[in-house]
Protein backbone atom coordinates (compact mmCIF):
# COMPACT_ATOMS: atom_id res chain seq x y z
CA UNK A 1 0.00 0.00 0.00
CA UNK A 2 1.04 3.26 -1.04
CA UNK A 3 0.05 6.76 0.55
CA UNK A 4 0.68 10.33 -1.58
CA UNK A 5 -0.21 13.79 -0.41
CA UNK A 6 -2.60 15.20 -2.76
CA UNK A 7 -3.66 19.10 -2.00
CA UNK A 8 -7.02 20.97 -3.53
CA UNK A 9 -5.76 23.92 -4.05
CA UNK A 10 -7.72 27.39 -3.16
CA UNK A 11 -8.90 28.05 -6.42
CA UNK A 12 -10.72 24.19 -6.03
CA UNK A 13 -11.81 25.22 -2.64
CA UNK A 14 -13.09 28.72 -3.72
CA UNK A 15 -15.38 27.43 -6.76
CA UNK A 16 -17.04 24.90 -4.46
CA UNK A 17 -15.23 21.70 -5.82
CA UNK A 18 -14.09 20.15 -2.93
CA UNK A 19 -17.20 17.21 -2.91
CA UNK A 20 -16.66 17.18 -6.39
CA UNK A 21 -13.34 16.09 -6.19
CA UNK A 22 -13.36 14.02 -3.19
CA UNK A 23 -16.16 11.85 -4.56
CA UNK A 24 -13.93 10.78 -7.49
CA UNK A 25 -10.95 9.49 -5.16
CA UNK A 26 -13.56 7.37 -2.89
CA UNK A 27 -15.59 6.47 -5.48
CA UNK A 28 -12.01 4.74 -7.44
CA UNK A 29 -11.86 3.23 -4.03
CA UNK A 30 -8.71 5.03 -2.72
CA UNK A 31 -9.35 5.40 1.25
CA UNK A 32 -8.82 8.63 3.01
CA UNK A 33 -6.43 8.51 5.98
CA UNK A 34 -5.42 12.27 6.51
CA UNK A 35 -7.87 15.20 5.65
CA UNK A 36 -8.00 18.84 6.37
CA UNK A 37 -8.86 22.53 5.92
CA UNK A 38 -5.92 24.47 6.19
CA UNK A 39 -4.32 28.07 5.14
CA UNK A 40 -1.08 27.49 3.54
CA UNK A 41 1.61 29.95 5.30
CA UNK A 42 4.31 31.10 2.95
CA UNK A 43 7.28 29.14 4.93
CA UNK A 44 5.64 25.79 4.22
CA UNK A 45 4.62 27.22 0.56
CA UNK A 46 8.03 27.66 -0.49
CA UNK A 47 9.16 24.23 1.46
CA UNK A 48 7.03 22.54 -0.18
CA UNK A 49 7.84 23.98 -3.75
CA UNK A 50 11.78 24.30 -3.07
CA UNK A 51 12.55 22.24 -6.04
CA UNK A 52 10.69 24.55 -8.12
CA UNK A 53 12.81 27.26 -7.00
CA UNK A 54 14.16 29.85 -9.30
CA UNK A 55 11.44 28.69 -11.92
CA UNK A 56 9.42 31.48 -13.67
CA UNK A 57 6.40 30.85 -11.86
CA UNK A 58 8.18 30.01 -8.46
CA UNK A 59 6.73 33.29 -6.63
CA UNK A 60 3.34 33.22 -8.57
CA UNK A 61 2.90 29.61 -7.45
CA UNK A 62 3.53 30.42 -3.82
CA UNK A 63 1.49 33.62 -3.78
CA UNK A 64 -1.72 31.43 -5.01
CA UNK A 65 -1.32 28.75 -2.98
CA UNK A 66 -1.15 30.77 0.26
CA UNK A 67 -3.83 33.32 -0.86
CA UNK A 68 -7.05 31.38 0.50
CA UNK A 69 -7.79 28.26 1.89
CA UNK A 70 -6.78 24.38 0.71
CA UNK A 71 -7.72 20.67 2.21
CA UNK A 72 -4.66 18.65 2.19
CA UNK A 73 -5.35 14.70 2.32
CA UNK A 74 -3.65 11.70 2.50
CA UNK A 75 -4.91 9.03 0.86
CA UNK A 76 -3.55 5.85 0.63
CA UNK A 77 -4.15 2.65 -1.98
CA UNK A 78 -2.41 -0.16 -4.12
CA UNK A 79 -0.55 2.20 -6.63
CA UNK A 80 -1.95 5.55 -5.26
CA UNK A 81 0.98 7.67 -6.09
CA UNK A 82 0.50 7.48 -10.45
CA UNK A 83 -3.31 6.65 -9.88
CA UNK A 84 -4.20 9.92 -8.44
CA UNK A 85 -1.46 11.12 -11.00
CA UNK A 86 -3.57 10.21 -13.83
CA UNK A 87 -6.93 11.12 -12.06
CA UNK A 88 -5.64 14.24 -11.83
CA UNK A 89 -4.39 14.92 -15.45
CA UNK A 90 -1.70 17.01 -17.63
CA UNK A 91 -0.16 20.07 -15.35
CA UNK A 92 -1.91 22.49 -17.91
CA UNK A 93 -6.34 22.60 -17.49
CA UNK A 94 -5.97 23.73 -21.13
CA UNK A 95 -3.98 20.58 -22.03
CA UNK A 96 -5.33 17.96 -19.39
CA UNK A 97 -7.55 15.22 -21.26
CA UNK A 98 -11.18 15.68 -19.91
CA UNK A 99 -12.49 12.67 -17.61
CA UNK A 100 -9.38 13.33 -15.51
CA UNK A 101 -9.79 16.72 -13.11
CA UNK A 102 -8.38 19.43 -13.92
CA UNK A 103 -9.44 18.23 -17.91
CA UNK A 104 -13.01 18.20 -16.72
CA UNK A 105 -12.72 21.43 -14.06
CA UNK A 106 -10.39 23.87 -15.44
CA UNK A 107 -9.29 25.63 -18.38
CA UNK A 108 -6.48 27.68 -16.82
CA UNK A 109 -2.27 26.73 -16.39
CA UNK A 110 -1.44 28.79 -13.26
CA UNK A 111 -4.93 27.56 -11.19
CA UNK A 112 -5.23 23.96 -11.80
CA UNK A 113 -7.00 23.11 -9.30
CA UNK A 114 -4.97 20.08 -7.73
CA UNK A 115 -1.46 18.90 -6.80
CA UNK A 116 -0.19 14.99 -5.91
CA UNK A 117 2.68 13.58 -4.73
CA UNK A 118 4.73 12.73 -8.17
CA UNK A 119 7.48 9.58 -6.43
CA UNK A 120 7.13 7.63 -3.05
CA UNK A 121 9.81 9.83 -2.09
CA UNK A 122 8.18 12.91 -2.84
CA UNK A 123 4.67 11.71 -0.92
CA UNK A 124 6.81 10.67 2.38
CA UNK A 125 8.81 14.40 2.30
CA UNK A 126 5.55 15.98 1.35
CA UNK A 127 3.34 14.19 3.98
CA UNK A 128 5.90 14.91 6.50
CA UNK A 129 5.03 18.55 5.64
CA UNK A 130 1.66 18.81 5.99
CA UNK A 131 0.51 16.21 8.45
CA UNK A 132 1.91 14.99 11.87
CA UNK A 133 2.36 11.63 12.93
CA UNK A 134 -1.08 11.63 14.87
CA UNK A 135 -3.10 12.95 12.01
CA UNK A 136 -2.90 10.14 9.85
CA UNK A 137 -5.10 7.02 10.92
CA UNK A 138 -5.13 3.52 10.37
CA UNK A 139 -8.53 2.65 9.57
CA UNK A 140 -9.98 -0.69 7.94
CA UNK A 141 -12.73 0.49 5.36
CA UNK A 142 -15.58 -1.65 5.37
CA UNK A 143 -15.61 -2.15 1.39
CA UNK A 144 -11.52 -3.05 1.60
CA UNK A 145 -12.75 -6.84 0.68
CA UNK A 146 -14.63 -5.35 -2.32
CA UNK A 147 -12.48 -3.05 -3.80
CA UNK A 148 -9.52 -5.23 -3.92
CA UNK A 149 -9.40 -8.82 -4.14
CA UNK A 150 -7.34 -10.34 -0.81
CA UNK A 151 -8.00 -14.15 -1.20
CA UNK A 152 -4.21 -14.38 -1.94
CA UNK A 153 -3.35 -12.45 1.48
CA UNK A 154 -2.02 -9.02 -0.73
CA UNK A 155 -4.31 -6.84 -2.56
CA UNK A 156 -4.53 -7.90 -5.80
P1 LIG B 1 2.29 18.85 -11.48
O1 LIG B 1 1.48 19.56 -10.43
O2 LIG B 1 1.43 18.40 -12.62
O3 LIG B 1 3.18 17.79 -10.91
P2 LIG B 1 4.78 20.35 -11.80
O4 LIG B 1 5.35 19.53 -10.70
O5 LIG B 1 5.50 20.40 -13.11
O6 LIG B 1 3.26 19.94 -12.10
O7 LIG B 1 4.63 21.85 -11.29
C1 LIG B 1 4.24 22.12 -9.99
C2 LIG B 1 3.23 23.21 -10.01
O8 LIG B 1 3.80 24.37 -10.53
C3 LIG B 1 2.03 22.91 -10.90
N1 LIG B 1 0.99 22.22 -10.17
C4 LIG B 1 1.58 24.28 -11.34
O9 LIG B 1 0.67 24.80 -10.40
C5 LIG B 1 2.84 25.10 -11.31
N2 LIG B 1 3.40 25.31 -12.63
C6 LIG B 1 4.20 24.49 -13.32
N3 LIG B 1 4.55 25.03 -14.49
C7 LIG B 1 3.93 26.24 -14.53
C8 LIG B 1 3.91 27.30 -15.48
N4 LIG B 1 4.59 27.25 -16.61
N5 LIG B 1 3.15 28.37 -15.19
C9 LIG B 1 2.48 28.47 -14.03
N6 LIG B 1 2.49 27.52 -13.09
C10 LIG B 1 3.20 26.41 -13.34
Amino acid sequence: MERTLIILKPDAVQRGLIGQILIRFENKGLQIVGMKLMQISTKLAETHYEPHRGKPFYSGLVKFMTSSPVVVLAIEGRDAIAICRKMMGATFGSKAEPGTIRGDFGVSNSFNLIHGSDSPESAQRELGLFFQAGELLEWQPASRGWVYDLSKGQPE
